[in-house]
């Protein structure tokens, strides 16, 4: 019997949680010959706990045979120990009155309290995901916090966003999505981000060819980047198994390779493309097995890509310069 890998999930009775756990615990991610262990930190409040008392239930009532253990802790050490693969879900949601400033620096303690956690107790060579917005920023102030992992121990989730504009491009081309390469997210996780398909390519051939410059500027830029509240609107919700499902992806290529395949995360930039250092940025990466990854170079961009660019990347610059104070020694 293999060795459970060990999993942490922050926020596990919220939405996102409900769909991801049984994926996790199936053999989603990992295969079904990798037995996982999972430890489901969630707040301290009655409804929450009552919450995930009734998801563990459910986990149990499925009998995955890759379920190996299963615990609910309270403490971000405990938590943390030893754990290799980490979904930072749980985030504090805005709430009425409360402006991006407020919302980052909210989160801000959640994700210094995590990062400093996962700094003294996680494996070495953790990978952890930030999807508990505003994740790009909350990825730079998790990282901040935990000195002694390498800052490329952390990303942050923009595959859905990438999964979103492949899903469009194939019902506008009517091909499937197996047969596009090569789309790319850059930037935030917010309305200000650059779907790049410039390099796209649709069953060999460039989806610049399959498919006009009106199209990609009027429909597919906003729909990709307010598909989101697009979401909302239509159920009432935000997207919960769509998330589940890119966080999957996501870590599973980061852990076990792309393939040579380009895949979207946002990632500490190394000051590629003048992407100022440091910030977690989406990026192009391949993903070249046992958590490693290189950042796509020598990306030549047009004008307007780059305008687009230097939008997204300036917004970045500004939430750090907004929680600045809160990650100085
Ligand atoms: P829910 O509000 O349904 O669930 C969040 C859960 O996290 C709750 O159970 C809450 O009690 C728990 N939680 C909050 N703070 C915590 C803490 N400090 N420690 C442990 N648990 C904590 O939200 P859900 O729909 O699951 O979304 C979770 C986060 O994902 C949100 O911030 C959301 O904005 C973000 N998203 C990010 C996406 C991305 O592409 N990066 C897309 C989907 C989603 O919008």
């Amino acid at each position: 019997m293999k060795h459970p890998a060990r999993i942490a999930v922050p926020g596990p009775a919220g939405q996102i949680g409900y769909s991801i756990l049984f994926r996790l615990a199936s053999g989603a991610m990992l295969g079904p010959d990798q037995p996982v262990s999972l430890t489901l930190l969630e707040r301290p409040n009655p409804t929450s706990s009552a919450a995930l008392k009734g998801v563990m239930m459910e986990l149990d009532d499925c009998a995955f045979p890759t379920l190996a253990e299963m615990k609910a802790v309270r403490d971000p050490a405990e938590a943390f120990d030893g754990a290799e693969y980490v979904f930072l879900i749980g985030a504090r949601p805005r709430g009425p009155g409360m402006e991006r400033a407020d919302l980052l620096e909210a989160n801000a303690s959640i994700f210094e309290t995590q990062g400093r956690a996962l700094n003294e107790a996680a494996s070495r060579n953790v990978k952890v995901l930030v999807v508990g917005n505003p994740c790009n920023t909350n990825a730079y102030i998790a990282y901040h916090h935990a000195p002694n992992l390498d800052p490329k121990c952390f990303s942050a989730m923009m595959r859905l966003d990438a999964n979103r504009a492949v899903a469009q491009l194939a019902e506008k081309t009517q091909k499937p999505v197996c047969s596009i390469q090569g789309v790319r997210v850059w930037g935030n996780h917010s309305n200000s981000m650059y779907p790049d398909i410039t390099a796209a390519t649709i069953a060999g051939t460039a989806a610049t060819e399959l498919v006009d410059e009106a199209w990609y500027n009027d429909y597919f830029l906003p729909t990709v980047a307010t598909r989101g509240g697009a979401i909302i609107k239509a159920r009432g919700k935000s997207s919960a198994a769509s998330a589940a499902s890119a966080a999957i992806d996501h870590m599973r290529d980061w852990w076990n390779g792309s393939d040579g395949r380009v895949v979207t995360m946002a990632v500490p930039s190394d000051g590629s493309y003048g992407i100022p250092e440091g910030i977690v940025c989406g990026m192009p990466v391949i993903c070249t097995g046992n958590g490693n990854y290189e950042i796509v170079k020598d990306i030549e961009f047009t004008a307007a890509g780059r305008a687009r660019l230097d939008k997204t990347v300036a917004e970045l610059v500004k939430e750090s310069e907004t929680v600045a104070p809160l990650i100085a020694e």
